[in-house]
């Protein structure tokens, strides 16, 4: 086998591979470039130094340090939290509590008083490690829930494999392609897809640091991966939407692609990006392929190996015509182990018959096409492709002195999807910038509210439950 080559299904250590030439660009990031050569002899003196960690925390900046961090954890079995680098206080705490991640791979986050294992970039082993049974964790990563703090996700190796495997499929990935993105690296769409799919395919990625249409262009890749915000703002700068003519695949996914993106995009680059669904639980589950139909607003059919189906709310089947609205209920290899620390709730999103309740409410048409029609609860809130509920920043937003009541939603939003918008009613003078600033410092800053709402009331039901649905 070549460096070359699709890697060994069976592995999840994306640099296992036998021999063969040497991928000169592997990975670039922040102007940094690493040789597949490099990464694996980097990436194996990490795996020396961190073999045997149960659980180990890696501030995930994206940089080239964070990648060496997470293969050298892939290689040497040792599950990794990765953990937003624009943390506030409380999510910090929270994430490194719950999850009991012994040490820092890599840089510590501010503050912090776990013990730092570096990563040393210039350092080289050639070690061999047995690959780990499938069923060994991989990564926790945290998401949000309605309600309660993130939970940690528990994802398998055997789980992220068969899932790339099923996207190299569906999108026809071969090592020709070069990948661009600029996602977070702490979530699964920059961190499993763009970074660990690249290294398993072989082909080589560029990571912009932030998704900006200039860096996306200028990368001059094949392949580009990008949320429905990054898609939206390179539609609207029609220069630099149309270097992106060359590329091979447009692909847009973590929230719903608006219809006039879907054709301003094809219009300016000749491409009608390929869509994809998936979940931090569920890893990708639904894409349109590129051989396929490619359908403004729908996301496609299951990729290899998953099932669908939509119940409503009794549980009782509802019909795939296409136009029957139901709750999407999903079933494969490639889902999540369970929410860490959290039974009940891992309990409590499988079907007695075996199936996974995404929370999305689906059309499914005939031919086994998906339309994503939004969420059951109004307290997931998707803005610029990351979730976020509504209950953690209420409670942070209720631990300021000036605030008595709240209530946070997303209104709709042209760039961000959902704009996080909270309605308060002040029990003392404070300015709308302290608020956001106060959820800032505490969640994180891609948590905090965009716009913060004064009211006398919030609307209440007889129960005196708020009325979300009344705040717009
Ligand atoms: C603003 N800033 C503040 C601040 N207000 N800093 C501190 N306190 C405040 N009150 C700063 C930020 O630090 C940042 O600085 C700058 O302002 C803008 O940050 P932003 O708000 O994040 O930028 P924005 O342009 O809105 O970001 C849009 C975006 C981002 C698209 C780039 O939303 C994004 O990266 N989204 C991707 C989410 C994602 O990957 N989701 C996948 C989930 S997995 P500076 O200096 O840093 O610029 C999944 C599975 C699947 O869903 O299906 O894929
Ligand atoms: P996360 O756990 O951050 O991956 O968020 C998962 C949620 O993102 C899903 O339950 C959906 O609500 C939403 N989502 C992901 N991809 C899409 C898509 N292509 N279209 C619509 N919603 C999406």
């Amino acid at each position: 086998m070549s460096f070359g080559s699709p890697l060994l299904l069976s592995s999840l250590n994306p640099l296992a591979v036998a021999g063969g030439a040497d991928i000169p660009d592997a990975v670039t990031i922040a102007g940094t470039t690493l040789s597949r050569s490099d990464l694996l002899g980097a990436a194996t003196s990490v795996a020396e130094r961190i073999a045997g960690a149960e659980r180990v925390a890696v501030l995930a900046e994206p940089t080239v340090d964070t990648v060496l961090a997470v293969v050298g954890c892939l290689i040497a079995g040792v599950p990794v939290v990765p953990v937003p680098p624009d943390s506030g206080t409380a999510e910090l705490a929270h994430i490194l509590s719950d999850s009991g991640a012994q040490v820092w791979l890599g840089k510590a986050a501010e503050g912090s008083s776990l013990p730092r294992v570096p990563v040393r970039r210039h350092a080289r082993s050639w070690h061999t490690y047995p690959e780990p049974d499938p069923g060994t964790t991989a990564f926790v990563m945290y998401t949000s829930g309605t309600t309660g703090p993130p939970k940690g996700v528990v994802l398998s190796r055997g789980a992220i494999a068969a899932g790339l495997d099923a996207l190299i499929d569906a999108w026809s990935w071969t090592a020709n392609d070069v990948l661009v993105q600029g996602l977070p690296l702490f979530h699964v769409h920059g961190l499993i897809l763009g970074v660990l799919g690249a290294l398993r395919v072989g082909s080589p990625l560029i990571h912009t640091g932030k998704p900006t249409p200039k860096a996306y262009a200028e990368a001059q890749g094949s392949l580009y991966f990008g949320v429905p915000t990054v898609w939206s703002r390179v539609a609207d700068d029609p220069g630099t939407a149309e270097r992106l003519a060359g590329a091979r695949l447009l692909v847009s996914g973590s929230a719903p692609l608006p219809v006039p993106v879907f054709e301003r995009l094809r219009e300016l680059t000749g491409h009608a990006p390929v869509e994809r669904y998936g979940m931090s639980e569920t890893l990708i589950t639904l894409s349109t392929r590129a051989d396929g139909e490619r359908r403004p607003g729908w996301v496609g059919t299951p990729v290899r190996g998953v099932h669908t189906r939509l119940r409503d709310e009794s549980g009782a089947p509802v019909p795939h015509d296409g136009e029957s609205i139901g709750g999407l209920q999903v079933r494969g290899p490639i889902f999540f182990d369970g929410y860490l620390n959290r039974p009940e709730a891992t309990a409590a999103i499988w079907t007695d018959d075996g199936w996974l309740r995404t929370g999305d409410v689906a059309v499914i048409d005939p031919e086994g096409f998906h339309r994503i029609v939004g969420r059951e609860s109004v307290d997931l809130i998707k803005s610029g492709g990351y979730r976020v509920g509504a209950g953690e920043v209420e409670t942070v937003l209720l631990g300021h002195p000036a605030v008595a009541e709240v209530a946070v939603v997303g209104l709709p939003d042209d760039d961000l999807g959902q704009r996080i918008t909270a309605f308060v009613v002040l029990r003392a003078a404070v300015t709308e910038r302290e608020l956001i600033d106060h959820v800032a410092e505490q969640l994180s800053v891609h948590k905090r509210p965009r716009e913060i709402r004064m009211v006398d009331a919030l609307p209440r039901n007889a129960m005196g439950k708020v009325q979300k649905k009344l705040l717009s």
